[in-house]
């Protein structure tokens, strides 16, 4: 047990036995807003507590911004305590944000980057329980059932995604198969030998499976599936729709991040549709304006930061996530803010002879032409000291070369008009851009080359 001066007022419930059980929804999952703010105030006072107490980071990072945790009198004090971010951690590398050292420790995952060294993130076994008791709401939210079978193509390891989904799926009554990402060919045999209902990837990996499957001569439209739970990177209406026509799904959005718990901090519900509720019994979250770190009203758009209301190993305050989103009132889950998709990462903004434009700006107008596949690139490069931007673009097999020639005509000029941003487009022939097994890079920035 991590001690601290204020008992923790949270333990997970325990799992059913009777795997029909599993279900069934959490309590705090129909509860109202006020309730939820009751929970987030005890919970919020503890983690504060704990964080001072038990990781000398805080401390320090606390006491150089003279605060206390006995300053947290209300959910509004919240705003007098720092922020954190990823170089917060990096300076504790590896385990010095850590509160739970000892034999409480249970289990490490890593953020890779794509720079530098990565972030390692801790968990207790009741971090591990709630973890799991989370992924299970996104899977039952988004129609998965006791007795369902469900693929897991999110890649086993450091990174959170599949061992975080894998025991999300067994923790709602549902059953494993931990095929990890990669191996195309063997995805497409065990989805049509094992028949899952469900199947959790990142939405540019599902697409890669549906080319799969078309290369053995099979239609992804008469698989079992019939619920896809797609995450760790941005994805569009535009990209859910392609993705529900290619094979005849729902498809629903989970969210997360390795620093705040992996994937399960916000997941959509079938029944709404409509962006994913943030799970604020366990996280607090905000929206701040990036640029003059002022916490915006709901509904504006800006930065996402998350405080954990009840990790153990690792508590994480005011966290500064870098994903522009809003936030906006429950639906499905009345409270339960819903979080609007992410139209991209504040370090993923490409600026371009100073207009800011995101990956999935592109891929909304790209997947709005009929000859054009989802399969692109962007590629920035500076060879008369001018930003130019490429938009390298597979035409869909269907498709003639010429049709593909006049959409990228059209796709030009959309980008013109509706971004700002001029751009030459290359259309190439199907299946020759790089296809990833589990989050895409879509932009190569050679402006430094
Ligand atoms: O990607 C955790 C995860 C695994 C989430 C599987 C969902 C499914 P990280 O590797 O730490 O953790 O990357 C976190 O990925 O800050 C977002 O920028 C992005 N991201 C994750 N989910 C979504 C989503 C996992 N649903 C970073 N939509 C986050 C958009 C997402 N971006």
């Amino acid at each position: 047990m991590i001690e601290a001066s204020i008992p923790n007022p949270y333990t997970p419930a325990p799992v059913p036995a009777n795997p029909a059980e599993r279900g069934r929804r959490d309590p705090e999952e129909t509860m109202s807003r006020d309730q939820i703010e009751a929970i987030q105030f005890e919970r919020l006072r503890w983690t504060l507590h704990h964080a001072y107490e038990n990781v000398e980071a805080y401390k320090e990072h606390f006491d150089a911004h003279g605060v206390h945790p006995s300053d947290f009198k209300e959910l509004a004090d919240l705003a007098k305590f720092p922020y954190t971010d990823k170089e917060f951690l990096r300076k504790s590398y590896p385990f010095k944000a850590f509160a739970a050292k000892g034999p409480e420790l249970r289990r490490i995952h890593a953020s890779s980057g794509t720079t530098g060294q990565p972030t390692v993130v801790g968990y207790t076994d009741n971090d591990i329980a709630t973890w799991a008791s989370l992924v299970a709401r996104v899977l039952r939210n988004a129609g998965v059932k006791p007795g369902d079978r469900v693929h897991n193509a999110y890649g086993y390891g450091l990174f959170t995604g599949g061992l975080g989904a894998h025991y999300g799926v067994e923790r709602c009554g549902a059953a494993v198969i931990p095929m990890s990402g990669g191996q195309t060919e063997k995805q497409v045999q065990l989805i049509k030998d094992f028949e899952p209902s469900a199947i959790l990837s990142t939405p540019t990996y599902l697409l890669t499976i549906a080319d799969g499957f078309r290369k053995m001569g099979l239609d992804p439209r008469e698989t079992s599936l019939k619920t896809a739970v797609l995450g760790a990177e941005p994805w569009t209406e535009e990209m859910r729709r392609e993705i529900e026509q290619t094979f005849g799904l729902d498809a629903l959005d989970i969210y997360g991040l390795s620093e705040v718990m992996g994937p399960g901090v916000a997941g959509e519900s079938a029944e709404s549709k409509d962006g994913s509720h943030i799970y604020e019994d366990h996280f607090r979250p905000e929206i701040i304006d990036p640029f003059t770190d002022e916490v915006l009203e709901t509904g504006h758009p800006g930065e996402l930061v998350f405080t954990s209301l009840t990790k153990e190993a690792l508590p994480i305050i005011r966290y500064r996530t870098h994903d522009l989103t809003r936030l906006l009132p429950g639906t499905a889950l009345p409270g339960h803010r819903r979080m609007g998709r992410i139209t991209g990462r504040s370090d993923d903004m490409i600026i371009l002879r100073g207009v800011n434009l995101f990956p999935s700006q592109i891929e909304e107008l790209a997947l709005q032409i009929p000859a054009l596949s989802p399969h692109f690139t962007l590629e920035i490069t500076r060879p008369n000291r001018m930003d130019e931007m490429a938009v390298n673009i597979e035409r869909r097999p269907e498709f003639s070369r010429q049709d593909a020639e006049s959409g990228a005509r059209v796709l030009q000029k959309e980008i013109k008009t509706k971004i700002g941003s001029s751009c030459t487009i290359n259309v190439v022939e199907p299946d020759t851009l790089v296809r990833s097994s589990g989050k895409l890079r879509r932009v190569y920035d050679r402006r430094n080359d």
